[in-house]
């Protein structure tokens, strides 16, 4: 058996935390309502989130796509064998780059996605193991927080934990901590961790990648209000939201918000939640910071997570760092 996928986001297991809709209903009563990014990603937004990254405006995808190929063996040199475990997978593109580089060493091939969307998490899978002869796949359907503190023992000696695509741009820097405390929680000392993170640059550049002039950022965005109707029963009426990005100099990232064009009143019934709001106010859906790639090497460090390699393109837009537990 090469295929393995364990769900953890069921509703059973609402139990503890802030795992389904709790999260939502504390983002959505607060005085400046919010709502946590991880629910773009149903299986229609995941496929939005695919055309993003092949929007000629979106340059993260197509530059840390580059800094792969270039430098996708030397990682493989440095880490060795090891099982790759990846937060937030997605359709595992440029994963497969990583994959190719370990194969081309004679490395066994070992690789956990973890992803909140199950559609896409199966369909890659099974499309790596139809293009991958040796491959072994573990997927877990999951939040980063549960995934990494539900995390099996590694099959290979070694693990490296890949946080790519700058998805750690969504977390404030409050969340980084937190964050950074779980992953070396599920490294070894000795073990790896790889992250891409997109880098600052003029605000046009970084405007322009958030309001795309087909549109398909705003329906990315709108499309959560869609997701939450049907997961919490919800009413939103997505003709009475608008798409709104902008770059916030002061704190260095990208904001998105979906303002309300009247006022209204929007019920989620499977969550006990009905809010109100005023025409022009605005739920904050999402933040991507833009990181200073030698700030991002010295936070690592003092987090324990020790920088032993950094590649970027020549603009230096974008950035990948190796790291050593
Ligand atoms: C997947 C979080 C990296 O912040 O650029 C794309 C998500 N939002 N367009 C990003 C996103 C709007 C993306 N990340």
């Amino acid at each position: 058996k090469r295929l393995q996928i364990d769900y953890l986001l069921t509703p059973s297991e609402l139990s503890t935390e802030l795992t389904d809709g709790g999260d939502v209903v504390e983002g959505l009563t607060q005085t400046v309502k919010s709502l946590p990014p991880r629910y773009f990603y149903d299986d229609f937004g995941s496929q939005l989130f695919e055309k993003i990254c092949d929007l000629s405006e979106y340059y993260l995808t197509r530059t840390e796509t580059l800094i792969l190929r270039k430098y996708a063996s030397e990682i493989a040199r440095l880490t060795g064998a090891c099982e790759i475990v990846e937060l937030g997978s997605g359709s595992s593109t440029k994963t497969r780059i990583l994959l190719d580089a370990y194969q081309q060493l004679g490395y066994p091939l070992h690789y956990s996605p973890i992803d909140v969307s199950a559609g896409i998490l199966e369909s890659s899978a099974r499309e790596l193991l139809a293009d991958y002869s040796s491959l072994v796949v573990h997927g877990l359907v999951s939040t980063y927080e549960q995934a990494l503190a539900n995390l099996k023992p590694s099959p290979l000696p070694r693990r490296m934990i890949c946080f790519i695509g700058s998805t750690l741009g969504n977390l404030t820097p409050q969340e980084c901590d937190r964050f950074f405390a779980q992953i070396t929680d599920a490294l070894k000392i000795g073990e790896y961790f790889l992250l891409g993170i997109d880098l600052q640059k003029p605000t046009e550049i970084l405007e322009a990648a958030y309001n795309d002039r087909q549109g398909v950022t705003a329906a990315f965005n709108l499309n959560m209000l869609a997701h939450l109707n049907r997961r919490f029963q919800g009413n939103f009426d997505l003709t009475q939201f608008e798409h709104l990005s902008f770059f916030n100099s002061e704190k260095s990232r990208i904001e998105m918000h979906l303002r309300s064009l009247t006022d209204q009143v929007v019920q989620l019934r499977s969550l006990n939640l009905t809010i109100k709001l005023a025409a022009g106010e605005t739920i904050f859906t999402e933040i991507s910071r833009k990181f200073n790639l030698s700030e991002m090497q010295q936070y690592l460090s003092t987090k324990g997570l020790a920088p032993l390699q950094v590649w970027t393109d020549p603009q230096q837009w974008y950035g990948l760092i190796l790291c050593q537990r």
